[in-house]
């Protein structure tokens, strides 16, 4: 027996856990790391099947590769050798314009996604790059890049300190929170309640967040962006604001929230006006307060003048970038942010002319460039850590589409909807061979901390880690050949880093040498070796060794200001009113004439479910955790419906399990997302299958200027079966 401590890689919130192990390596018992300084001993029902799905007997252990119907389990070498091929041939025949690479969530709480995803993406040199990004938080991004410089410059509530919390659109009580990481969301919740301080929830659904609120309102989905501008409305017409940042462009604003009176944008979202203008009175009078909106308020057809609002509402009433309010985190690895201001639409998809957002193209048009002949038609895609025939709308059109590419390479743990489609399967090792480290999720932690998980388990011979796959694909997609070192590209990325550090004014390792400073540096792998030159050029001046010496984590204190920082734009300022949202404002307004479908689909999450790839982990299914269609009873009595109805949308129609419930606001039906199994290769998800919310969703409507996709708001008629 022997016990092994590492951060949990399944959601935000990043807890520590307690694994135990027997001497075949077995995990025998996981439970939360009470010396976490950050968790605390938290622990959910994910983390704790932690070693059930590690040891998943479905999981892929070796590659594979399809012909017609039929899979073989190949050697890594001649896995390497396919793609090499595959690859070569669709560059040679159609250029590299007909690659296209999807990343998706995983790659966020994985070392290797996070070190490896650039440099592939790089290497394929394609502009087909597309991530679940554009079907979760590009419009937040996209608001942030516009208003402080910088798409990551992304401010979090503080949730220890704050008195007053306004959140929209996020359930923690299940998600555990988005960012904003945060190990025991709910017990922070509760903290902040016990401290007298208010919770305010705005959600279509009385959700178990809801439930644990001072107050919750019902909001028509799809809306936020009017409920937050009748709170910008009252704050700027009773003269509540307090700006306390430099800023351009409150007049602007003024000038445009003039039509968004509560009076004017109640009738549309369903908030009483009353209501509206008590929210904007108590955000400016509570002590400290922060307005958090998440993915509810995202995945929607004004997902980024939403989020802008959101930071607008802070930003007005005094509350951006102080202690209670919303703040940035700084984590430990960062170090040269970006310093051109950013924008949007630098080059356009090609079929449907949308614009790119942080490199990237929606998820949306995915199906448009496969299916649409000509000049830069998708032939070759490279799918990392992605399931978009489930989470991407308009899901059973990529399944027709991914096959006909002409070469598809996965890397990916499972066989399933999405890589089925696959030529070449390609499986990273399991949660407890791999380091861990969470590069992209501490930047939005509601505390500075930092915790690196060396692998508990050794690799099996001749396995390569997620890291060495990623870069033995990027070297072949660079034209070095399936059998290059993949250690020879950790070792370019490392002298660019260090010789950019060296010659840096103010960086720890200004003037010194980069070859000294190269041989010092410690790790068992290049991806090691790279986050402890990350650790070392950071601000804490942190080092792998100083992580292995702290196994339960490090706490780097609260968050401080830190805008003059963080601050990118060309103004030097934050911009209130940037150009691209106002713009957006006129189709905001238009659709106040536009009257409300009868009846529209939004999505949920259940704590036991992880978007579409937990459901083969049979203490995780079943119970509550199905895939059912909540339904207020008034629309069941109404509809004359029971038991099961068809759900019909502009872009398909499932038959659906109804779960009546009057935590759903009548005119508003939820069905969650990421089921869809039938006839999976995975048993006990084929066992559970569910159906495909994706069905329903309509990927020819995206929020305009980031891209994102619409799951919440979608029109949808239902009948009897
Ligand atoms: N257990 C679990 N945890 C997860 C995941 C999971 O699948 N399962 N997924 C992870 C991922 S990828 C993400 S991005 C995060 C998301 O984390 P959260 O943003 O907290 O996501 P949800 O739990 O779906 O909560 C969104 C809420 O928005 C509400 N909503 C829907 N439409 C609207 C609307 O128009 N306006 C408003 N105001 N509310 C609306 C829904 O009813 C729902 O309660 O969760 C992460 N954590
Ligand atoms: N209708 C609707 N659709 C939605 C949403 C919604 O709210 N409603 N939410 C959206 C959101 S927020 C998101 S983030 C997306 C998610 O969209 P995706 O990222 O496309 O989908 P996931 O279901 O997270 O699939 C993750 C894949 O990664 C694999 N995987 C897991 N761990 C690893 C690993 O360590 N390495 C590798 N290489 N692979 C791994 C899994 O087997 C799975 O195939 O879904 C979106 N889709
Ligand atoms: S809350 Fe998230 S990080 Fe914590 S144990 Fe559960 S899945 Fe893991
Ligand atoms: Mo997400």
């Amino acid at each position: 027996m022997r016990t092994a401590h590492r951060t949990c890689p399944l959601c935000e919130a990043v807890c520590g856990l307690r694994l135990t192990l027997d001497d075949t390596g077995h995990v025998t018992s996981v439970k939360g790391d009470p010396d976490d300084p950050f968790s605390r001993g938290f622990i959910c029902p994910k983390g704790a099947s932690l070693g059930r799905l590690d040891e998943d007997p479905d999981r892929l252990r070796v590659p594979m590769i399809r012909t017609g119907e039929t899979w073989r389990e190949v050697s890594w070498q001649e896995a390497f050798r396919a793609v090499e091929e595959g690859l070569s041939a669709v560059i040679g025949t159609h250029g590299r314009s007909a690659l296209a690479v999807y990343v998706g969530n995983p790659n966020a709480h994985s070392m290797a996604g996070a070190l490896y995803g650039g440099p592939l993406i790089r290497a394929l040199g394609t502009r087909n790059v597309f991530s679940a990004s554009t079907v979760d938080q590009m419009p937040k991004h996209v608001s942030c890049g516009l208003m402080f410089g910088d798409p990551m410059a992304i401010a979090v509530p503080d949730l220890d300190r704050t008195d007053h919390l306004l959140m929209l659109g996020a359930n923690p009580l299940e998600s555990n929170g988005s960012l904003c990481t945060a190990p025991d969301f709910p017990g922070r919740l509760k903290a902040l309640r016990a401290r007298g301080g208010r919770l305010v929830v705005v959600d279509p659904r009385r959700t178990r967040t809801a439930a644990l609120a001072d107050e919750h309102l019902f909001i028509r989905p799809g809306t936020d962006a009017y409920l937050l501008f009748g709170i910008v409305h009252t704050l700027l017409a009773e003269d509540l604001t307090s700006v306390g940042v430099e800023a351009n462009g409150l007049e602007e604003v003024r000038r445009l929230a003039k039509d968004f009176a509560p009076e004017a944008v109640a009738p549309v979202c369903g908030v009483p006006a009353d209501r509206i203008a008590g929210l904007a009175r108590e955000l400016a009078a509570a002590r400290t307060a922060a307005v958090y909106a998440r993915i509810g308020t995202c995945t929607a057809e004004f997902g980024t003048v939403a989020q802008w609002l959101v930071d607008v509402v802070n930003i007005l009433t005094g509350n951006f970038d102080r202690p209670g309010g919303v703040m940035f985190a700084k984590p430990a690895t960062e170090n040269g942010r970006r310093t051109r201001p950013y924008t949007t639409g630098r080059w356009h998809s090609r079929v449907r002319n949308l614009p790119e957002a942080n490199g990237e193209l929606p998820v949306a048009t995915l199906a448009d460039e496969i299916e649409t002949p000509g000049e830069g038609q998708i032939r070759g895609l490279v799918m990392v850590a992605g399931n978009p025939v489930l989470s991407a709308p308009g899901g059973p059109r990529l399944d027709q589409a991914f096959r006909d590419l002409d070469f598809m390479v996965c890397v990916d743990p499972y066989l399933n909807e999405t890589t089925r489609h696959a030529n070449v399967i390609l499986p990273p090792p399991r949660t407890t061979q791999s380091p861990h480290y969470d590069l992209t999720l501490l930047s939005f932690a509601v505390r500075n901390y930092a915790r690196f998980s060396p692998p508990v388990l050794p690799l099996e011979p001749g396995r390569p880690s997620e890291a060495e796959i990623l870069a033995r694909l990027a070297m072949i997609a660079s034209g070095q050949g399936a059998d290059a070192d993949p250690a020879a590209l950790d070792e370019l990325i490392l002298d660019r880093m260090l010789a950019r550090a060296v010659e840096t004014p103010g960086s720890p390792a200004e003037g010194m040498d980069p070859a000294e400073l190269r041989a010092s540096l410690d790790g068992g792998s290049g991806a090691e070796r790279r986050l402890d030159a990350m650790l070392r050029l950071g601000p804490y001046g942190l080092s792998l060794a100083a992580l292995l010496d702290a196994p339960h984590g490090i706490d780097l204190g609260p968050l401080e200001p830190r805008l003059a920082e963080i601050l990118r734009t060309a103004s030097g300022k934050v911009e209130l009113a940037p150009a691209r949202l106002v713009e957006d404002v006129e189709r905001l307004r238009d659709r106040l004439e536009v009257p409300p479908a009868e009846m529209v689909l939004i999505g949920r999450r259940h704590l036991r479910s992880n978007n579409s790839w937990l459901h083969n982990v049979e203490p995780l299914v079943g119970g509550s955790n199905r895939c059912t269609l909540q339904i207020n009873p008034d629309d069941v009595r109404r509809l004359g419906l029971d038991g099961k109805a068809v759900v019909r949308s502009a872009a398909g129609e499932l038959v659906v399990p109804l779960e009546p419930t009057d935590t759903i606001m009548p005119g508003v039906v939820s069905l969650p997302h990421g089921w869809g199994h039938a006839g999976s290769a995975q048993p006990v998800a084929a066992e559970h299958a569910g159906v495909n919310a994706n069905t329903l969703t309509d990927d020819s409507v995206v929020d305009v200027p980031s891209g994102n996709a619409v799951f919440n708001g979608v029109p949808v008629t239902l009948g009897r079966v």
